[in-house]
């Protein structure tokens, strides 16, 4: 496949004959997903697992990180492999919900799979077209919902397992259909998901209504330090708290989704001191914002990525040195949404 295909918004389902006769031409499928699955990831690619074999493939469903056990209720969770089983055998790749390659983590290995054609399926703003076939919809609210069109165009009815694992994903991107990206488009996509057997209460009460007892006393660990400053509000996590408070690397239990409630703020962060993947000190930077406020421009700046009021970015250095340099571009982003919306304002009188 030399030439590389962008498929967009508006052009989409016109040039889905590609896509769709690459699916159905391959026989030996990987598909994966991102590193720290979430919802989406994890539906997405459960979901894509199940489309396939209802078109007679029998794919390889990758993660680099194991998926939570929270995820254990999505159907085809025990399918999903590791690093160690994914070869150099396969006719065709498939990446879903990652912006960006380096998401893929070790299961994309450039020696063994850079030769083999690449379909990358995804609704972040920030996606960097790496694939030979992208069909990026930053209009959709999940990839889940990407794959109900994708399944349409197959002529793959979205029912059973299909169903429930793709309104998992729709379920978690969208917090409960509660972030600003969540359409009339995404409630019909989730009425569709139901009407196929999919189980709403199950993914709310095992995914959004969950928190482990140590994540509350990581908070209560971290909350007496959280500073709150021009419409920006952040706190730092240490490696020490996390540890005093049982919780794995990088797990803070969704603190920049409770930060950014917070009245008066606009743009939330945590920053998580972690290592990276050559072994250095490193922080894991969580954001969040309000509507009319862009924080994917910032991550997308720092090496990372995500939507508007949801992204996030992992750079190499201290918790301290990090955490104020960011929050500095944090507070340019709040500046930069402020005037534009004060702008919009005027313009509407
Ligand atoms: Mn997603």
């Amino acid at each position: 496949m030399a030439l590389a295909t962008t498929i967009m918004g508006d052009t989409w389902p016109q040039l889905d004959a590609l896509l769709i006769s690459t699916l159905r031409n391959a026989e030996r499928i990987l598909c994966v997903s991102h590193v720290a699955p979430d919802g989406d990831a994890i539906g997405s690619l459960l979901g894509m697992g199940w489309i396939l074999r209802a078109i007679g493939k029998n794919p390889t469903l990758a993660l680099q990180d194991a998926p939570g056990e929270e995820f254990s209720f999505v159907p085809g969770y025990a399918d999903i492999v590791g690093e160690a089983q994914v070869t150099a055998g396969y006719d065709l790749i498939v990446c879903l919900d990652a912006s960006s390659p380096d998401r893929m983590g070790s299961i994309y290995r450039t020696a063994d799979h850079v030769a083999i054609p690449l379909v990358v399926i995804d609704h972040h703003v920030t996606n960097t077209r790496f694939g030979h076939i992208n069909w990026v919809e930053p209009g959709c609210a999940a990839t889940c919902q990407m794959l109900i069109y994708l399944a349409d165009a197959m002529q793959v009815p979205v029912t059973g397992p299909i169903a429930q694992a793709l309104l998992t994903g729709l379920v978690t991107d969208t917090l409960g259909f509660r972030t600003s990206n969540t359409t009339a488009r995404v409630m019909q996509a989730a009425m569709r998901l139901m009407d196929g057997g999919g189980n709403l209460v199950q993914i709310v009460d095992w995914t959004l209504r969950r928190t482990p007892f140590s994540i509350i006393k990581l908070w209560g660990e971290v909350l007496n330090q959280v500073q709150f400053k021009d419409g920006v509000i952040w706190v730092t996590i240490s490696r020490a708290q996390r540890e005093s408070a049982g919780v794995d690397d990088k797990e803070s239990g969704g603190l920049a989704n409770q930060l950014v409630t917070v009245v008066g703020a606009d743009i939330s962060a945590t920053f998580n001191e972690t290592v990276d993947t050559q072994g250095r000190a490193a922080v894991e930077c969580s954001f969040r914002a309000k509507e009319g406020f862009d924080v994917s421009k910032v991550a997308f700046a720092l090496g990372g990525g995500g939507h508007p009021p949801a992204a996030g970015c992992t750079i190499a250095g201290s918790l301290d040195e990090i955490s104020k340099r960011v929050v500095a571009e944090l507070h340019e982003a709040r500046r930069i949404g402020t005037l534009m919306q004060t702008a919009e304002q005027k313009s509407r009188g």
